[in-house]
């Protein structure tokens, strides 16, 4: 085991309004649970800190227009989740944030930005978060996050105090897609967005994906941001997830991808999402979690 030198900070974000189903807001304590801590002290990462974002629970204040569901309450908890962003970043630390539901990106991306002026992304997932207020066929913000650090929809980056500028869309890629709205697929289209779906991981294997996805993401920018919503894995492996969709990622590919990314040396950030421990089967998908986390930190087999 070697020693690193970097200092993790442990960002908990216990947040599930803006999800599609109760349980994401426990996924944080859950990931703990699973062993999280134990993992990054045996890699040797000394902890920075370890903090909870005080996240609202319940339904008691409005929903907002019809059409955007909890604004208010997505905007308050990104404010919080940029300012320990930051700071973490200031110090030095790498941030392991830990969802809650896809939403709390908003605030990881505000933090990063504040500090990378050119920061590249690789989302991993079954869905696009592309949605605008306008767009958004349920409401829930956690389908989103992409547009908001892109500027793209009404509540964006630009309304969270300390956010830095937009991620430039030629430095975002797109990894385990397979559900998406029709908007989002012109959006993706028009944007040039590169977006590596499961059919093109069928077809050229996760190597040479991952392999391009560095290339894009770490092209000419300052750093790389993983956000990792854990539905990108097939249900039969991470069964606790609010919006499962079949067809994805199998356990070796999403450690593989993860593994590349460490020896990679250009991640500065990670974020791990939408583990719900409602909807989960003995806590397999926040062990998987754990292991995804371990591996992206660079715990290899040998
Ligand atoms: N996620 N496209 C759907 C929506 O509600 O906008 C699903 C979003 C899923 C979001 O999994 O983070
Ligand atoms: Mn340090
Ligand atoms: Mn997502
Ligand atoms: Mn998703």
């Amino acid at each position: 085991v070697k020693t690193h030198q970097q200092e993790v900070a442990l960002i908990k974000v216990p947040f599930g309004l803006a999800g599609a189903r109760n349980g994401a807001e426990l996924g944080p304590d859950e990931l703990i649970t699973a062993g999280l801590k134990r993992e990054i002290a045996s890699l040797g990462f000394p902890l920075n800190r370890e903090v909870r974002v005080d996240c609202p629970t319940q339904s008691a204040t409005s929903l907002g227009r019809k059409t955007v569901k909890y604004l208010n309450e997505v905007q308050q908890v990104s404010e919080h989740v940029c300012q320990e962003v930051a700071s973490a970043l200031e110090e030095g630390a790498f941030p392991v944030v830990l969802g809650g539901d896809h939403s709390v990106a908003i605030g990881t991306l505000a933090g990063l930005t504040a500090h990378y002026s050119n920061l590249g992304v690789i989302w991993f997932d079954a869905h696009a978060d592309l949605n605008t207020e306008e767009h958004s066929l349920t409401g829930n913000m956690h389908g989103m996050s992409v547009a908001a650090f892109l500027g793209h929809s009404a509540f964006n980056l630009s309304q969270i105090r300390g956010a830095g500028s937009f991620v430039n869309p030629s430095n975002l890629v797109y990894i385990g897609l397979r559900d998406l709205d029709e908007y989002e697929k012109e959006q993706i289209r028009a944007l040039g967005i590169r977006a590596f779906t499961m059919h093109d991981i069928d077809r050229m294997g996760m190597q040479h994906v991952i392999d391009q996805a560095m290339m894009i993401a770490g092209d000419g920018t300052d750093g790389i941001h993983v956000s990792f919503d854990m539905d990108c894995l097939d249900p039969r492996e991470a069964p606790g997830v609010g919006t499962p969709v079949p067809g994805g990622l199998s356990y070796r590919e999403a450690h593989f991808a993860m593994e590349c990314l460490a020896t990679s040396n250009q991640v500065v950030s990670m974020e791990l999402v939408e583990v719900n421990p409602l909807l989960d089967q003995n806590r397999h998908t926040a062990r998987l979690g754990v292991g995804l986390i371990a591996s992206l930190l660079g715990k290899s087999i040998l």
